[in-house]
C-alpha cells in the first residue's frame, strides 16, 4: 500500500486507533531478554549496578526532554498539565522528585551518587538512544513529542513486577531504594490519561494515526536499544 493508499485511507475508530497503539505493548522493553533476566532475580550486583548507572541518564534527560516540549508548545492549557512531568524529575517544595529518588536506588545497589553522577558507566548506546529522544522532542513538532511518552502506557506494568520481584529475589538491596517504582505507578497512569486522550484526539486521519503509531515504534525502539546496550556489556543469564 502506498503512502498516497494510506492517505486516503478512512481513518480507524477511537476504539481501533487506541488498540493498535496498545497492541505495541509487544515491543516494550519488559520483555527484553535483560529486562527479564533483571526481573526474574537472575542478574548479578554487578548487571543492576549497571542498569541503575545507565538508566540514571535516561531518568537526567526526562525534564530535559519534557521542557523541549514545553519550549515547543504555544497552548497553555497544554503546558499547564506537562510542566508537572518537570516537577516530578527534578521536585518541588519538600518533593526532592524522582532523580534523587533514583540516586538513593543508586545508593541502594551499592553505587555512590558520585559514580552514578559522574556518567562513567554510561555506555554509548544507551547516551544514543536517550540522546535520539531529547533531540526528537526538540525537533518534531509539540503534538508527537506527546505521543512519544506513551510508552507508559506499559510501564505500570513494569515497575509493578519491580516491586513484586526485587525484594524476594535481591534481598541486600534495602527496599527503600526502590521508592522510585512505587511512586511511578500512580504517576504514570496520570501522565498516560494525558498523553492517550491528546493523542486519539489530535491524530485524526488515517495517515496521522499511522505517523502516531511509527513515532511509539521509535520511542520503544528507544527503551529496546537501551537493553541492547547493556546486555552486550553486562551480558544476559536467564
Ligand atoms: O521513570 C520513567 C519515566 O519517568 C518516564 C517518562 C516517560 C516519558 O516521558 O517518555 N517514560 C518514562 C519511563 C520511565 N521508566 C521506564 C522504566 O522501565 O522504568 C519506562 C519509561 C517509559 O515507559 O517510557
Amino acid at each position: 500500500m502506498t503512502r498516497q493508499d494510506v492517505n486516503d485511507e478512512a481513518p480507524w475508530t477511537r476504539e481501533e486507533f487506541e488498540a493498535r497503539l496498545q497492541a505495541l505493548g509487544s515491543r516494550y522493553h519488559i520483555h527484553h531478554p535483560f529486562n527479564v533476566m533483571l526481573n526474574t532475580g537472575k542478574a548479578t550486583p554487578e548487571q543492576i549496578r549497571g542498569w541503575v548507572a545507565n538508566r540514571f541518564y535516561y531518568q537526567i534527560n526526562i525534564p530535559i526532554k519534557d521542557a523541549a516540549i514545553l519550549s515547543n508548545c504555544p497552548d497553555r492549557a497544554v503546558r499547564r498539565a506537562w510542566v508537572q512531568r518537570i516537577l516530578d524529575h527534578d521536585g518541588y517544595g519538600d518533593d526532592p522528585g524522582g532523580i534523587e529518588s533514583w540516586l538513593r536506588l543508586a545508593e541502594a545497589v551499592g553505587l555512590s551518587r558520585e559514580r552514578t553522577e559522574s556518567l562513567e558507566d554510561l555506555l554509548p548506546g544507551v547516551r544514543f538512544a536517550v540522546d535520539a529522544y531529547v533531540n526528537f522532542a526538540r525537533r518534531a513538532p509539540w503534538q508527537e513529542a506527546v505521543c512519544s511518552s506513551l510508552t507508559e502506557l506499559f510501564a505500570p506494568a513494569i515497575h509493578k513486577q519491580r516491586l513484586a520481584s526485587w525484594p524476594e529475589h535481591y534481598p541486600w538491596i534495602d527496599r527503600a531504594g526502590l521508592h522510585y517504582f512505587q511512586s511511578r505507578v500512580s504517576i504514570a497512569r496520570r501522565d498516560v490519561e494525558f498523553g492517550l486522550e491528546f493523542t486519539l484526539n489530535h491524530f485524526r486521519t488515517r495517515a496521522a494515526q499511522e505517523r502516531a503509531l511509527e513515532i511509539l515504534k521509535f520511542k520503544l525502539d528507544v527503551l529496546w536499544q537501551m537493553n541492547d546496550a547493556m546486555a552486550l556489556r553486562y551480558g544476559t543469564q536467564l
